[in-house]
């Protein structure tokens, strides 16, 4: 599987890089948030590959990008993001693949461990650089939000519709998200024992500055993002444990997180846009 997917990404090595900001940029992006069939939105993007992968033909892109999507009971969201996100980094001259990563039910839905999950499967299949942790129902307004790592993981939020285009707190560190290979592996990834709503992004802030980081966000024009309302999901209570937890954040890094991430793929399927992995966790290991 890895040979098929390396074979894929081997360079042309007679190309120039392609440009840090391309000139097809323009700012404000309309979004499209109303639902849509995956199969309108697969005859928009003939130029992505099966299992959800693009490459710029003209120019040799600076780093491979895995898209990382958390996504349970949330298809239609998955085909309005894809609709919107595709086209920017297509436009932004990016060579990535889009990972949507599922939890069996009924387990009680854990983000941090998914995530941990994309990143593990995803070196599996490619030598990915950089690696973006992206909720499903947050949708970019802005074409000139670089979907790049940088020397610091970044936080690609500075204002969500949800939140009359602010923040609910000022350290939040959840939605959109990037981190190098290196940076997730040095900070151990995220913590695996948030089972159910809030408190693993808080975690992964902790975990990033504890180890020497610091966190960059976009300026309000370019971190602004829509998103699809809903209701809350079954299966994702709001965990009680979940403020002790933070707490120990510091003294559990390198205990537990991408190190001790232990789960069952269950499927691994490439579809025409992207490529999902079923998982099981077992919430009692
Ligand atoms: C909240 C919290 C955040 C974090 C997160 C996940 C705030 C401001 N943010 O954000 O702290 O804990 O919840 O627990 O309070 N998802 C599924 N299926 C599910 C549940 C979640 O696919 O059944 C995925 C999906 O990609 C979604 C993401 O997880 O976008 C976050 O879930 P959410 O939208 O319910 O979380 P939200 O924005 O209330």
């Amino acid at each position: 599987q890895k040979q098929q997917h390396e074979k894929q990404q081997q360079q042309p090595s007679n190309k120039t890089f392609c440009p840090k900001k391309s000139k097809q940029l323009v700012g404000t992006i309309q979004t499209y948030l109303d639902p849509v069939n995956i199969s309108t939105v697969e005859s928009k993007y003939p130029e992505v590959r099966k299992g959800g992968n693009f490459r710029p033909k003209e120019c040799t892109a600076r780093e491979r990008l895995a898209v990382i999507i958390p996504c349970r009971n949330r298809t239609q969201h998955l085909h309005i993001l894809l609709n919107n996100l595709l086209r920017l980094l297509i436009k932004q001259r990016l060579d990535f693949t889009i990972f949507v990563i599922d939890q069996d039910l009924p387990t009680t839905f854990n983000r941090g461990m998914l995530f941990n999950v994309g990143y593990l499967e995803a070196l599996k299949r490619g030598s990915y650089d950089c690696f973006i942790f992206h909720d499903v129902d947050m949708i970019p307004t802005n074409d000139k939000c670089l979907y790049r790592c940088t020397h610091n993981p970044r936080h690609f939020l500075s204002g969500v519709s949800k939140w009359k285009y602010r923040l609910p707190y000022k350290s939040y560190f959840g939605g959109v998200v990037s981190f190098t290979r290196d940076q997730y592996r040095k900070i151990n990834g995220d913590s695996n024992l948030y089972f159910g709503w809030g408190g693993e992004d808080d975690d992964l802030r902790a975990r990033i500055l504890h180890k020497g980081y610091s966190l960059l966000r976009y300026p309000q024009s370019i971190g602004r993002y829509d998103t699809i309302s809903h209701q809350r999901d079954s299966g994702n209570k709001a965990n009680p444990a979940r403020f002790k937890l933070v707490k120990s954040a510091k003294a559990r890094q390198d205990l537990e997180g991408l190190n001790t991430a232990r789960y069952t793929v269950t499927s691994s399927v490439t579809r025409r846009l992207y490529t999902k992995i079923q998982v099981y966790i077992n919430m009692t290991e």
